[in-house]
């Protein structure tokens, strides 16, 4: 499917913010692999696909997840920002018949991250961050460090996440945590490699 049909797809499912997003996302999401070699068309289906459960309400999106046999860990229990990423892969997978691992999971962890994530994970993971809309404290940092790595980008979302998140002491997926460390090691494994 090409990404006027998937467009076509998730206009009905999506507030008009929430589709301008996605397309934005998408439209980033093309020009940051291409930047770091990410395969811009995945990238695409994945970018306009990402938030496609967004705006469906919670009975539903746990019906999608309970149907499919998944098991919400106390924490996601307890964060249901978390269950557009797993009901949306779910959805891709099952109702539009998408079966790109890669494409699935860069969906699934959009928005926690996750350990040895692949580099479209890292695109979309990056792109819903410095799309065109975006306009939050910080976004024009972003998107220089976007301009930098995708990891220094990644660290830095991640870090933005996790303040906001204990700020409002709401509770903290273990992915979330992992991708913070895994970018803060790596990047302190870079210093000293530097510095060596
Ligand atoms: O769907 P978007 O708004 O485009 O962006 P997103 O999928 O990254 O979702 C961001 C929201 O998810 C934001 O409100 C923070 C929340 N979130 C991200 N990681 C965690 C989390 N919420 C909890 N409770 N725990 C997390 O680890
Ligand atoms: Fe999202
Ligand atoms: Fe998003």
């Amino acid at each position: 499917m090409k990404r006027k049909e998937y467009q076509q797809i998730i206009r009905p499912l999506l507030s008009d913010h929430r589709y301008r997003h996605s397309v934005n996302v998408a439209k980033e999401a093309v020009r940051l692999a291409k930047r770091y070699g990410a395969d811009p068309e995945k990238a695409e289906t994945a970018g306009i696909l990402h938030d496609i459960m967004k705006d469906t309400g919670p009975a539903d999106q746990l019906k999608i997840m309970e149907r499919a046999g998944i098991v919400l860990t106390e924490v996601e229990q307890n964060a249901p920002k978390l269950w557009h990423a797993i009901s949306g892969a779910l959805y891709v997978e099952r109702e539009l018949g998408v079966h790109d691992r890669e494409i699935l999971d860069a969906i699934r962890y959009h928005t926690t991250g996750r350990v040895g994530m692949s580099l479209l994970e890292r695109v979309i993971f990056v792109a819903d961050f410095t799309s065109e809309e975006r306009d939050y404290n910080g976004a024009d940092g972003m998107r220089a460090a976007a301009n930098v790595s995708l990891e220094r980008a990644m660290l830095e979302g991640v870090t933005f996440t996790l303040r906001d998140l204990s700020a409002r002491q709401k509770p903290i997926h273990p992915d979330t945590l992992a991708t913070y460390n895994w970018m803060v090691l790596q990047s302190a494994g870079e210093k000293l490699k530097k510095e060596g």
